[in-house]
């Protein structure tokens, strides 16, 4: 990992052109990652443009220092991309590969897709490998660079609660904070600002919760009609199968949300379960206790839900 990190950062240093980029639809660690480069590679000089392809941007993380500098038109002549939290090249949503990539992620499932790739899949989020690299390089970190990264942190750890909390990640949020991070001001951002429509409409999906497999297993729906009745927006669904896997018995969440292109499945799990398996099977991916996918051109819940309850039954090792 030391030299992957160091022959990454040569390569940014001989670069004058960079694009940091991240995953459609990003979250706190995909967007805190790529805009945590953004002042330091400015203060090196360098011409450096932030891509994510999706329009809106969650609003929920507009606090984010450089936010606004996000866009939607990939620029032109880049010498170098560098991808966050992206485990395949076309969740980027880029036609064509640039001269060089540089990949940096925690998925288990990344492709390596780049020309340089640094995934750990031990790391608590895309923004604890920057982190590294920067630390390798004796990089200094401003700080709205340590504000992205603390927010990624945050975010991709549910506020420092999962198993992929160790020492480290509270050492690394210690120097964040040494570096200007103010977590009081991150958790207010993230967390005091919630929207009536997403508890309206929290208040729909909790109606059609659904256990089975002896309670091990919670299904939460989200139609279309729901979020329209309740004005929410696609942001509004993000939390909901966390809070659904909350319920005691529950070992495996699945929220399933209406879209205009088929059904989105998204996973989460408590103890033992790994739903990366079921989501890789539709396409998806993700980590052993998070992970989506979308099943394509499908719009029948019921049908859905049964096919999930036979992968589900099998990863919450329920005999018949
Ligand atoms: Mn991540």
């Amino acid at each position: 990992m030391q030299e992957l990190f160091k022959k990454a950062w040569e390569k940014i240093k001989e670069a004058k052109n960079i694009v940091l980029v991240s995953h459609i639809n990003p979250d706190g660690d995909a967007l805190g990652s790529s805009l945590s480069l953004y002042p330091i590679l400015k203060r090196m000089g360098k011409n450096v443009k932030v891509f994510n392809v999706t329009k809106p941007l969650p609003q929920y993380l507009d606090f984010l220092p450089n936010f606004d500098k996000v866009t939607d038109k990939l620029p032109k002549n880049v010498d170098l991309m560098i991808s966050f939290d992206c485990g395949s090249f076309d969740r980027l949503g880029i036609d064509e590969k640039p001269p060089f990539l540089i990949n940096i992620d925690h998925h288990i499932s990344n492709t390596n897709y780049g020309d340089i790739n640094i995934i750990d899949p031990k790391a608590a989020s895309t923004s604890q490998v920057v982190f590294e690299m920067l630390k390798t390089n004796g990089v200094e970190i401003d700080e709205d660079s340590a504000t992205c990264i603390y927010t990624a942190l945050v975010t991709d750890t549910g506020s420092f609660q999962y198993e992929s909390v160790n020492e480290k990640v509270f050492q690394t949020a210690a120097e964040l904070v040494k570096c200007g991070a103010k977590p009081d001001f991150v958790a207010k951002m993230l967390f005091q600002r919630d929207r009536l429509s997403r508890l309206r409409l929290l208040a729909k999906a909790y109606d059609t919760i659904e256990l089975c497999c002896e309670g091990k297993v919670a299904f939460v729906e989200v139609t279309k009609e729901m979020m329209e009745i309740t004005g929410a927006i696609k942001d509004d669904t993000d939390t909901i199968v966390n809070s659904v896997r909350a319920i005691a018995s529950v070992e495996v969440a699945c929220m399933l949300r209406e879209d205009d292109d088929g059904i989105k499945i998204s996973l989460r799990s408590k103890n033992y379960a790994d739903v990366s398996k079921v989501a890789v099977k539709y396409g998806g991916g993700g980590h052993i206790r998070a992970a989506g996918a979308t099943i394509k051109d499908e719009f029948d819940f019921n049908k859905v839900k049964n096919m999930l309850k036979e992968d589900l039954k099998e990863i919450v090792k329920v005999e018949e």
